[in-house]
């Protein structure tokens, strides 16, 4: 009997699945416009209020947000060496995620009165967009599996200041 098996079901939950939080997915960096297969999915549905209530209808949020690369070096943590410089790589969200904060973190260095709001609206409106590899065809503009796509540091900057 199989343990598990997929559902085709969404992964984002929890943190990543809140508001005013940025969901971050996944690209290897030396492919990074194409999504890794084990990225998360969006669109978890919320159905119930913060006091355990019921909605009247699921609250929908479009996740995850944004996409990063993952599979870099790091000193101690990851399984395979990829590119065989003795420095192990680590790959998934948990790694693309801290990319993307870096780049928030460097945006919000050149404009420290940027809320979160405007760092998360600049790094989507200039992301590279995406396809959602486990649908069919081209998905243009956001999708539940790329988001808005690629972020890109350079441009967002542009976008900010
Ligand atoms: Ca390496
Ligand atoms: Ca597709
Ligand atoms: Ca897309």
């Amino acid at each position: 009997m199989d343990a598990e098996y997929s559902t085709f079901s969404s992964t984002i939950f929890g943190h990543p699945n809140a508001n005013g939080a940025e969901a971050v997915g996944a690209s290897f960096y030396q492919t990074p416009t194409e999504l890794e297969s084990f990225s998360s999915v969006g669109i978890t549905p919320i159905l119930f209020d913060r006091h355990g209530d019921r909605l009247s209808e699921p609250e929908i949020r479009h996740k995850p947000e944004i996409v990063a690369p993952d599979g870099t070096n790091t000193t101690f943590f990851g399984t395979e060496d990829v590119e065989g410089d003795g420095f192990p790589n680590f790959f998934g969200t948990s790694a693309a995620a801290p990319h993307a904060a870096g780049v928030a973190a460097l945006l919000l260095e050149a404009k420290p009165d940027a809320t979160p709001e405007l760092i998360y609206q600049v790094l989507e409106q200039t992301a590279i967009d995406l396809d959602d590899p486990f649908t069919p065809g081209e998905d243009i503009g956001f999708d539940v599996g790329s988001g808005f796509g690629l972020i890109q540091a350079d441009l967002a900057l542009d976008a900010l200041i």
